[in-house]
């Protein structure tokens, strides 16, 4: 087996996966590193003076890790400002939000050169390369350029935007010519895998060359590579041996304690305005108005992660939140109630098991999301014998994988109050017809076996000059 390198902009390895607070992104591919030897390299976190290059080499959490520190300079321009200020908003379809700089540009090409220079010498020549998300969509052009002649493949975790939008973004030819450099590029669904190949055909002046299965091959250039849907799922087996810990079944008691009678309404969020929590927030106000049998009888339990909060999006929905939680609290609340329960804190993930699984509802309604861990999370929670509701947005990822949810449209207040009431009257036998299919696509599609397919497929790629072990079908005809 070849060895994987994987390289993204944050290297957070957890601990221990049944405790650790770490993302998705990064339960993810710590599994995934457990099962390849190999090494995952990006940025520490850290800021230095100037930038030296060289890596700090550990062990964390069974898990080779090489880190490197950055200028400020390169984090403002690159993380918090062409990343997060400029990608992040355009491909979840906030162009309001979006800002073009040259200056995070020129960041953004910098990093990405700093960090192949610096990965280089740890190459060996029958290495896979993974290169994760958007903060690093240049880099194996820059890989090439310094001779890496391995197979190099990237996994997008947020949504690809139409065509439409992401011609907004200046220089986007350079940015989508660059990813041709790549042999193999994943999308969490169809729907980005088509968005990109639509982009090829209709602005690029490429083509879709074959398809076989989730891949597609578009050519450009004189150049082919595979484009391919590969949705990430969750390590549902830990997520369910975390519920037997004695801290989750402690957290779980905890909230049914304090529910005292009432019905639980949970979201878990990273703070982001891709969320969608304002309108969450205000679908759950109009669900108290129109249900007045409902006042004292339901809470909605918001956990909302800080984060990015050096860029002004970040700090102006938070203040938004502290608002419209306010207000609403002020109108509705008794001396013995409160209905929204907002929290800012950092749960364990063994302690959020127990908090989902004590919830008679997910709520979990983004505006737009490359998947969404949480809607996942929150079904591999619930106790068989009496499962929660999932009330999902129809613009997360995970919509296309878990049609048993309660879809809705974000957008529409009206559409997730009424969800929310549907879920929170369902009968048993309908929660739990819903929830064993949902139970069962959440283990079938766990983060193992999204790891394994993108393994394969980019193991499965030919490298230039190399024949393909087998050529997907051709698209002509
Ligand atoms: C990106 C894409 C895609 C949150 N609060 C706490 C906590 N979390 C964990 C959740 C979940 C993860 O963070 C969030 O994952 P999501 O998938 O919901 O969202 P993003 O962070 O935006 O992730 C997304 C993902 O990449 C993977 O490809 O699904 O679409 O945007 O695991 O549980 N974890 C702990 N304490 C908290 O307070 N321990």
């Amino acid at each position: 087996m070849s060895r994987l390198i994987i390289i993204s902009n944050r290297v957070n390895p957890p601990d221990d996966a049944s405790v650790g607070t770490a993302g998705g992104l990064a339960m993810a591919l710590a599994a995934a590193l457990r099962e390849y030897s190999g090494i995952w390299f990006g940025w520490s976190g850290q800021k230095t003076e100037s930038f030296t290059g060289q890596m700090s080499m550990q062990r964390v959490g069974g898990v080779t890790v090489a880190l490197v520190d950055l200028e400020e300079q390169d984090v403002q321009e690159y993380y918090n400002g062409y990343a997060n200020r400029t990608l992040w908003p355009l491909f979840h379809y906030r162009m309001d939000l979006a800002e073009y700089e040259r200056s995070f540009d020129e960041g953004y090409a910098r990093v990405n050169a700093r960090f192949a220079e610096t990965v280089l010498p740890l190459i060996e020549p029958d290495d896979l390369i993974w290169v994760q998300d958007y903060h690093l969509i240049p880099l194996a052009r820059e890989l090439r350029r310094r001779g890496v002649a391995n197979r190099i493949g990237f996994f997008l975790h947020i949504p690809w935007p139409a065509r439409r939008l992401i011609t907004i973004l200046p220089r986007h030819e350079t940015l989508v010519e660059a990813m041709l450099d790549y042999d193999l590029i994943g999308f969490q669904g169809a729907d980005s895998r088509d968005a990109f190949g639509d982009y090829i055909e209709h602005v690029a002046g490429g083509e879709r060359v074959a398809s076989e299965g989730p891949i597609t091959i578009v050519s450009l250039n004189g150049k082919q590579v595979r484009i391919g849907a590969f949705p990430i799922g969750i390590d549902a087996a830990d997520f369910t041996k975390a519920l037997e810990s004695e801290r989750s079944r402690d957290y779980f008691t905890r909230m049914v304690d304090s529910r005292a009678g009432r019905q639980m309404i949970v979201g878990v969020d990273r703070l982001d305005y891709s969320k969608g929590l304002e309108d969450r927030f205000l679908s759950y106000e109009l669900l108290l108005s129109k249900n007045p049998d409902l006042l004292e009888k339901v809470f909605l339990l918001q956990v909302a992660t800080p984060s990015r909060d050096e860029v002004a999006a970040y700090q102006e929905i938070r203040s938004k939140l502290d608002m419209v939680s306010g207000r609403i609290n002020g109108a509705f609340a008794t001396v013995d109630w409160v209905p929204i329960r907002y929290v800012n804190h950092v749960y364990r993930r063994d302690e959020l098991s127990g908090i989902y699984r004590a919830a008679a509802i997910g709520l979990v309604t983004p505006h737009r999301d490359g998947m969404n861990l949480v809607a996942k999370e929150y079904v591999a929670a619930q106790d068989p014998d009496d499962p929660g509701v999932l009330v999902l947005s129809e613009f997360a990822g995970a919509a296309a994988q878990m049609g048993e949810a309660l879809i809705v449209n974000p957008f529409s207040r009206e559409e997730v109050s009424d969800a929310i009431r549907r879920g929170l009257t369902m009968p048993l036998s309908e929660r739990k017809r819903r929830w064993e299919i949902l139970m069962h696509g959440v283990q079938e599609d766990d983060v193992e076996a999204w790891r394994d397919s993108f393994v394969k497929a980019l193991e499965a790629t030919p490298r230039s000059g190399e024949a393909a072990p087998s050529e997907p079908r051709s698209m002509a005809g």
